[in-house]
């Protein structure tokens, strides 16, 4: 972790850095003038602030005021190490935000041992944010194939659909939905039954741009979201995933004459239409599509 220091005696400021660098997960650098300290500040990943109050150019307790109303530092510990003693002026510091206070000349090991517990608290933090990240990625991902799992998907349709209403640009969504899906897993067994689904997401992405959005609403049916996509557009895209998934091989040789399709319901978003709408469209026409036959695309 970096700590900045902001320290315009140089012993003291030298002081202050062995304290810091003396724990072995810290990394310090000093600044003597607060001109240095703000381009300093620049650097994306400060974790730790120390900060002297007199300055020549500027005071502690208001550099610290501004780095509390700074996003990027309204969290971050900030540590105010001043020969003020005043105890009123010790009361505006931490009022101001102050992690820490602490008076000059100061007692290095009482320095230190503060280092080590905000260290302490600084990486505690760090595995808490990364095991948010973990749970928020397996909370939006379908675990089989990959892709966003129903909640995510229905996420980012309402927020297409937002777009695309404030934008009028237009929208299309298509629902699909494997043919005779049961009988692959009896025939076959479950898990080929899995591996297919897997095969399928992938024959679909390949087919998809960046902007559109693939989302596996449970089972054997996914859906697409489609941005800036008119009817047209989406048949076209539609029929192509349709071919694929018919002309889909799998390695294994149970599968030489195995052959699996798929349904496909197109339907257009029209301004008005909220996002279950939509999909409810899009479910009809896919109601349509099995009822004429299987494999194929309606819309
Ligand atoms: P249709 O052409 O009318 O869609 O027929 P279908 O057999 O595909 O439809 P149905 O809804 O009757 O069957 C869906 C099957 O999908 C039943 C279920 O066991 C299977 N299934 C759902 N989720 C999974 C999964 O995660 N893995 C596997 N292997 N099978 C699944
Ligand atoms: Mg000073
Ligand atoms: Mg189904
Ligand atoms: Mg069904
Ligand atoms: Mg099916």
């Amino acid at each position: 972790m970096k700590a900045l220091i902001l320290e315009d005696n140089e012993t003291m400021g030298s002081l202050v850095k062995r304290c810091a660098e003396s724990i072995p997960e810290i990394e310090a650098d000093l600044c003597t003038t607060y001109s240095e300290f703000q381009q300093k500040l620049e650097a994306p990943d400060i974790d730790l602030i120390l900060l002297d109050h007199y300055l020549p150019d500027g005071e502690g307790v208001e550099i610290l005021r501004a780095l509390r109303n700074n996003p990027r530092f309204d969290n971050a510990p900030i540590f105010l190490v001043t020969a003020e003693t005043d105890r009123q002026f010790r009361l505006q510091a931490l009022q101001a935000g102050a992690t820490e206070f602490l008076e000059k000349p100061f007692d290095v090991v009482e320095l230190t041992a503060r280092l080590k517990n905000i260290a302490a608290m600084i990486k505690a933090t760090r595995e808490l944010r990364q095991e948010i990240g973990r749970l928020q990625e397996m909370a939006t991902t379908d675990a089989l194939t990959g892709i966003l799992n129903r909640r995510a998907y229905l996420d980012r349709l309402e927020l297409e659909v937002q777009r695309a209403t404030r934008f009028k640009h237009p929208l299309s969504v298509a629902m699909l939905d494997v043919d005779h899906f049961k009988s692959v897993n009896d025939t076959y067994g479950h898990s080929t039954g899995d591996r297919v689904l897997v095969k399928i997401t992938e024959v679909v992405r390949n087919r998809l741009r960046g902007i559109d959005v693939f989302g596996r609403l449970g089972g054997e049916e996914f859906s697409i979201t489609m941005a800036e996509t008119n009817l047209r557009g989406a048949r076209v895209l539609a029929e192509r995933i349709r071919e694929d998934i018919e002309a889909l091989r799998l390695d294994d040789p149970d599968f030489a004459r195995f052959r699996v399709t798929a349904s496909i319901g197109v339907a257009e978003w029209k301004s008005g239409l909220d996002p279950a709408q939509c999909l409810d469209r899009a479910d009809r026409v896919l109601y349509r599509a099995k009822q004429s036959g299987r494999n194929r695309v309606e819309f």
